[in-house]
């Protein structure tokens, strides 16, 4: 690597959180419970039993975080909207309040130069429609595309790009197979109804905002798809990582990328559902045009058939569970790939980074590409001086930067880049024990410290320019 690398001008350097991760204040203004609120309440469910009720309590200091944002040289924020919070039980009419506080959080970031980035579903269903079914039925999508309407009218006005769903495979696969996400349940055959429907909520989500943004708007979607290798490259395997890879990205990319459901993915759940959920029109109706397409990364995944390695349910990216994430595949071993982690468990591997974004620019030349999101989780502790050095996620981030750029630089086009995430936040089944921040945050007092990557990324931001190498970071003790 040269001593530097550029990236293309007019690259958005971005940072990420999500509503329930971050904004607590989960009984103000008319909010009403989500899923996610009723899940970390059931004892058991998050580490510790720890929930989003106060999180970092970002509703009430939004103020103060935007100007941090603003002082690390963030050219866009993205973050996400609490259905909640807008349309309490997932029916009827707007509450304005919901609707003011991400107003005056979408004025804020203007008024700093920062672009909002909008995500309509982050995972937290009003839990009325969970009652009703949630996302396994088929209602549920027409109730998203009702809320994706009643956002768009507030905020299209001052938001230009839009995502309608994060990582619909957390959404579906967590939530409804493996159990380990809300709403809990272990039902693998729901799971890909609920996949379904998360694809319908994305493609009428889609259509609702075009009648009511300007023409200036910019939609995606924001996936998790996954990296999917094969441990060798005997025939057994080599299916393994297909029928996997179906599961992890086909059934999204499938029907939202090219109109269609992959035609094995259908053969080899086929002992679990006939797919009739699927009905005519649905697939038009999921392949909308969008604008950009997200990818989230964080590691990639090892299978073999099984055999090869430890069996059973993958202890996931995402938390482990005696349940499997992964519907009609028992038969399929996961193995956790070589080389060191983070403290979530997971492999460091930028490699994975650039095969993500070169394939998604193959399969869709025409989609200018963002990384949604990108980090790492450690066990970051001020230092005696109150600086919060993190060397490692330093690391992380050059290494995945680099594959960024190289990716960029084979031809891909890759508009921006959001590190996962602004601020240590709750992590879902993990609660408060994994920190992802950039920024750290002193849980008892919500005091905010930028971590030494904080203010390393704000230089690339600022520059737009890759060190070749990252910096030597001294631990005072
Ligand atoms: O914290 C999550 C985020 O909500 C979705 N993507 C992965 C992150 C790290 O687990």
């Amino acid at each position: 690597m040269p001593e530097s690398v550029t990236f293309p001008p007019g690259f958005l350097w971005g940072a990420a959180t999500s509503s329930y991760q971050i904004e607590g204040a989960v009984r103000e203004d008319g909010r009403t419970p989500s899923i996610w609120d009723t899940f970390s309440h059931t004892p058991g469910k998050v580490a510790f039993d720890e929930n989003g009720d106060v999180a970092v309590d970002h509703y009430h200091r939004y103020r103060d975080d935007v100007a941090m944002m603003a002082g690390l040289d963030l050219a866009a924020y993205r973050f996400s909207v609490s259905w909640s919070r807008v349309q309490p039980t997932g029916r009827g009419p707007a509450v304005q309040r919901g609707l003011d506080f991400y107003r005056r959080l979408v004025d804020e970031l203007l008024t700093h130069g920062i672009e909002p980035v909008v995500t309509l579903y982050h995972w937290d269903l009003p839990q009325e429609l969970e009652d009703a079914g949630g996302w396994p039925e088929r209602e549920t999508a027409y109730r998203f595309a009702e809320y994706a309407d009643m956002v768009g009218r507030a905020l299209g006005d001052r938001v230009v790009r839009w995502a309608t769903v994060n990582e619909p495979w957390c959404a579906a696969f967590l939530g409804y197979s493996s159990g380990v996400h809300a709403p809990g349940r272990t039902d693998p055959a729901a799971a890909l109804r609920a996949a379904h429907h998360l694809n319908l909520a994305h493609g009428l989500g889609t259509s609702a905002l075009r009648q009511v943004l300007p023409s200036r708007a910019q939609l995606a979607v924001s996936l998790n798809s996954q990296v999917i290798r094969a441990l060798t490259d005997s025939p057994a395997d080599l299916d393994a990582r297909r029928r996997i890879d179906h599961l992890a990205n086909g059934v999204f990319h499938g029907p939202l990328l090219q109109g269609a459901y992959p035609e094995t993915l259908l053969s080899d759940t086929a002992a679990l559902t006939d797919w009739s959920f699927v009905r005519d029109g649905d697939l038009k109706a999921i392949n909308q045009p969008i604008d950009w397409l997200g990818l989230n990364y964080y590691t990639p995944v090892v299978v073999s058939a099984a055999g090869g390695g430890p069996k059973g349910p993958r202890a996931d990216a995402h938390g482990g569970g005696e349940h499997s994430p992964w519907p009609a595949a028992d038969d399929i071993a996961f193995h956790q790939p070589p080389g060191e982690r983070t403290v979530m468990g997971w492999t460091i591997d930028p490699t994975g980074l650039y095969d993500l974004i070169t394939t998604y620019s193959r399969l869709r030349p025409d989609l200018q590409l963002f990384v949604t999101e990108n980090g790492a989780a450690y066990d970051d502790k001020p230092e005696t001086d109150g600086q919060v050095l993190d060397p490692e996620r330093i690391a992380y981030l050059h290494a995945h930067l680099a594959a960024v750029h190289r990716a960029v630089s084979d031809g891909a086009d890759v508009g921006g880049y959001f590190l996962w995430s602004l601020m240590d936040n709750f992590e879902w089944a993990w609660g408060y024990s994994k920190r992802f921040g950039a920024v750290y945050v002193d849980y008892a007092t919500q005091a905010r410290t930028p971590k030494a990557s904080a203010h390393w990324y704000a230089g690339i931001a600022r520059t737009g320019q890759l060190p070749a190498e990252p910096p030597v970071l001294g631990r005072a003790g």
